[in-house]
């Protein structure tokens, strides 16, 4: 966490126990919370208005009974499927002391990272039970309610500036499969991409562009030149100068050794960029130069790095099965812009775990 999010955090726990001493303080606080049951809690909210995915905060709420003679046991129920992985109540055993009337309750809420952007809502209940004895057939005898409101924004909101690339976990399931090596897009959220991990039931979150070259070090996989060269060009997305003009951007040919001031490179009247593209060798006149695409399916969706050469790096396009260069990270980012596939937030929702 970043050190103006713990400061954040520390004013907003601050701005709550300062909001919670007024409550305190206030003459008929303790009237108003219990008198119709003898039960209550302050604040009977747990709320956040600008929570950013993977992080958390924690909130103390007091609970309090009328009757202070026995030992009683209470409990605390959150009632959103979604929210009960988000929140845990300190102590984790939560009980009146014989003779206490106030009992603290530290609600620490931790979203995860995948959590979308938006209004998250649910309750918390908290109710009094026997502590000991027959618990079973005694039914809860008083509640109280606590509204959750958790609000997620995005971390850029903020000033983060320094983020680093994010892992989520993906069901693993035959939508996720459908999505290997893609890109994705949301673009009713804030337009934060994702690449689904080829192989692995992840998917890298990229919030902006300081994500990008972080995500090519830790995914790109070394491959040898003769394998490379056996998956088919991509001959719509080439970028960069082509100085002889033969139709291969320089950068590509420098990747496959032919010359980049000689439109032929072998000399046989067929130009470089021809003899790729029909599978006949740019160096050798008369000899094949096949591709393999089979190879070539079973690498799509992979970013590559080029070993053997000058570290180039590519990207199968999964729907193709050819490779695309990526020159640089502003080059990949353009890249990753043409084939990301949006996806809706209900959709997303159902690929996350
Ligand atoms: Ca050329
Ligand atoms: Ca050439
Ligand atoms: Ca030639």
């Amino acid at each position: 966490m970043k050190k103006e999010t713990y400061l954040l955090s520390f004013f907003i726990a601050l701005a709550i126990l300062i909001a919670m001493v007024n409550i305190y303080f206030a003459p008929d606080f303790q009237k108003k919370e219990t008198d119709a049951s003898g039960f209550g809690i302050s604040p009977p909210y747990v709320q956040s208005e600008s929570l950013v995915a993977g992080e958390g905060f924690s909130q103390r709420i007091r609970v309090l009974r009328g009757d202070t003679g026995r030992k009683q046991k209470v409990v605390a129920r959150v009632d959103s499927q979604e929210l009960l992985d988000w929140i845990s109540f300190k102590p984790e055993e939560l009980f009146f002391a014989e003779g206490e009337r106030t009992l603290w309750v530290t609600v620490n809420v931790k979203s995860p990272v995948n959590a979308l952007n938006g209004e998250h809502q649910g309750y918390v209940y908290f109710a009094i039970l026997p502590a000991e004895g027959n618990t079973s057939g005694v039914g809860i005898n008083l509640g109280a309610r606590a509204d959750i409101d958790i609000n997620i924004i995005d971390g850029r909101e903020i000033g983060d500036d320094t983020i680093t690339e994010k892992v989520i976990q993906l069901n693993n399931d035959t939508m996720v499969d459908k999505l290997r090596g893609r890109f994705l897009i949301r673009p009713y959220s804030k337009g934060e991409i994702y690449y689904i991990h080829p192989n692995l039931d992840i998917a890298y979150y990229l919030v902006d562009e300081n994500d990008f070259r972080p995500l090519l070090d830790e995914v790109a996989r070394g491959i040898d030149d003769n394998l490379l060269m056996k998956i088919p060009l991509d001959e719509t997305h080439f970028f960069g100068i082509d100085t002889d003009e033969d139709g291969l951007p320089d950068d590509i040919e420098m990747s496959i050794g032919t010359e980049i001031e000689n439109p032929d490179t072998d000399g046989d009247g067929f130009g470089d960029y021809e003899e790729i593209m029909s599978e006949f060798s740019p160096f050798q006149v008369d000899e094949v130069f096949e591709t393999d695409k089979i190879l070539a399916e079973n690498l799509a969706g992979e970013l590559l790095l080029q070993v053997e050469n000058k570290g180039q790096l590519w990207y199968i396009d999964p729907s193709s099965a050819k490779r695309i260069m990526i020159s640089d990270v502003s080059n990949f980012i353009d890249i990753v812009k043409t084939f990301a596939l949006g996806i809706s937030e209900d959709n997303f929702g159902k690929i996350v775990k």
